[in-house]
């Protein structure tokens, strides 16, 4: 049996990870392709506590910033060990929505710790679960954000606990990424996500068509 293929989703917030995900999935369906969507944090039933402690401080306090490091990688280990390693392991394809360049761009470049050191704390979380493919979807900020307080208008709550930094902080996030796409290029494909849905939804389906599905 060959290894299925991990392809994560990254960018700002707002840039339509969720959304490309989903258009992609029906396309791979379509072909007979076995798909697992799963999301960072969370995918799992710990994960999807540590989200809620990340997210809305579910523990009753703010996680002080080297916590919030490492919640997001127990989040991102216990989802590798238990649901992505299983899943290639067995053929299928793993689309998720964001994954460990995450925690390089928000708490490397973002919050400022070392880039270094959330690589080699990224590389202990993953394991052998290292992408095939990164579909950034770059948007900048202010769009991003017009698109997410659209979907918000007349939900009780309006952003989350990193939503809710200043506007400088997911600029940084923003050129970290590019700085990422640009040191990776072997991995990362760097998709212009400022336009409608379906033309990025085209682009992406041809990277992934091309590197993967045309052989034979
Ligand atoms: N975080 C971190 O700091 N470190 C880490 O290691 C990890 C995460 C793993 C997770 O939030 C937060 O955790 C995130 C990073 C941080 N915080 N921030 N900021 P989340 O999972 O709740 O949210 P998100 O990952 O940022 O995703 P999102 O904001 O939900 O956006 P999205 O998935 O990229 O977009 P979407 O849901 O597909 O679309 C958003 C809206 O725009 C929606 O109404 C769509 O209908 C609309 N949309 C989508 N595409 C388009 C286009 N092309 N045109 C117009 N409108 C569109």
């Amino acid at each position: 049996m060959n290894r299925g293929r991990l392809i994560t989703f990254e960018g700002p917030e707002g840039a339509g990870k969720s959304t490309q995900a989903a258009m992609l999935i029906s396309k791979l369906e379509a072909r007979g392709i076995e798909v697992i969507y799963t999301r960072e944090p969370g995918g799992t039933k710990l994960g999807e506590a540590i989200r809620g402690i990340l997210q809305y401080n579910a523990a009753g306090e703010d996680p002080c910033a080297e916590s919030e490091v490492l919640l997001f990688e127990a989040s991102r280990a216990q989802l590798v060990r238990n649901v992505i390693q299983p899943a290639l392991e067995r053929g299928a394809w793993v689309l998720c929505d964001r994954f460990a360049d995450s925690t390089t761009a928000y708490q490397g470049f973002g919050r400022g710790f070392s880039v270094e050191l959330m690589e080699t704390i990224n590389r202990f979380a993953i394991g052998r679960a290292v992408p095939d493919m990164t579909i950034l979807l770059d948007v900048n900020v202010s769009l991003g954000m017009q698109r997410c307080a659209k979907r918000q208008v007349g939900k009780k709550i309006q952003y989350d606990r990193i939503e809710s930094e200043a506007l400088e902080f997911h600029e940084k996030v923003r050129q970290g990424y590019l700085e990422l796409a640009r040191r990776f290029p072997e991995r990362f494909r760097k998709v212009d996500a400022m336009r409608h849905a379906e033309p990025i939804a085209e682009d992406i389906w041809k990277l992934v068509s091309d590197a993967f599905l045309s052989q034979g």
